[in-house]
C-alpha cells in the first residue's frame, strides 16, 4: 500500500472479501493511487462503519469502494453517512452466487445514490478503474496514464489473431 495520506477508501465486509477486493487494490496500486484497504461490517460493526464514514471526507479520501456479500448493506449505508461518491463491488455469495449482493447494492431507494459494479473480480477491478477516472478529472499525469492504459489493451485487442478458416 502507497504510504502517501490515501486518496480511496477500499473497505469490506469481511476478510473473506479480499481476494474479491484485491482487484480493486491492484488497479489503484498499477496507477499509484494512495489507498487505504479495511474491514468494516454494516452489520458486525456498525458503530465503525458511522465512523469510517462520517470521518473519510476530512481525512482527504475522495471516494470509498465497498464490496459485501450476501444482504449487502454495506455500500448503501456508507453512501447514507457521507456524500463522497461510494462505488460499491457486490462480492460473490455461498449460496447465490453474488444476485443478492448485486440486488441489495444497486436497487438503492431515490436519493442515496451508490455507483454499482459487476458482481466478482471484474466488478472490483472496474471500481478501482472507475476511481482512477474520477480522481484523473483533476490530475493531468493520472489522466495521461489513464489514456495510456486504454491505448495498452486497445493495442492487445488489434493484435488478436484467430486461427486460419477453411
Ligand atoms: C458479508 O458477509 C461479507 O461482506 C461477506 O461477503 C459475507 C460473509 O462474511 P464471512 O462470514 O465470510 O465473514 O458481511
Amino acid at each position: 500500500m502507497n504510504a502517501e495520506s490515501p486518496l480511496v477508501g477500499v473497505v469490506m465486509g469481511s476478510q473473506s472479501d479480499w481476494p474479491v477486493m484485491q482487484h480493486a487494490a491492484e488497479q489503484l496500486q498499477a496507477f499509484a493511487v494512495p489507498f487505504e484497504a479495511r474491514v468494516v461490517s454494516a452489520h458486525r460493526t456498525p458503530d465503525l462503519l458511522f465512523e469510517y464514514a462520517e470521518q473519510a471526507a476530512s481525512r482527504g479520501l475522495k471516494c470509498i469502494i465497498a464490496g459485501a456479500g450476501g444482504a449487502a448493506h454495506l455500500p448503501g449505508m456508507l453512501a447514507a453517512k457521507t456524500t463522497l461518491p461510494v462505488l460499491g463491488v457486490p462480492v460473490p455469495s455461498k449460496h447465490l452466487k453474488g444476485q443478492d449482493s448485486l440486488l441489495s447494492i444497486v436497487q438503492m431507494p431515490k436519493g442515496i445514490p451508490v455507483a454499482t459494479f459487476a458482481i466478482g473480480e471484474a466488478g472490483a477491478a472496474n471500481a478501482g478503474l472507475f476511481a482512477v477516472s474520477l480522481l484523473a478529472h483533476q490530475d493531468p499525469e493520472l489522466a495521461a496514464r489513464l489514456t495510456e492504459f486504454r491505448h495498452a489493451q486497445r493495442d492487445t485487442v488489434l493484435a488478436m489473431d484467430l486461427p486460419p478458416q477453411s
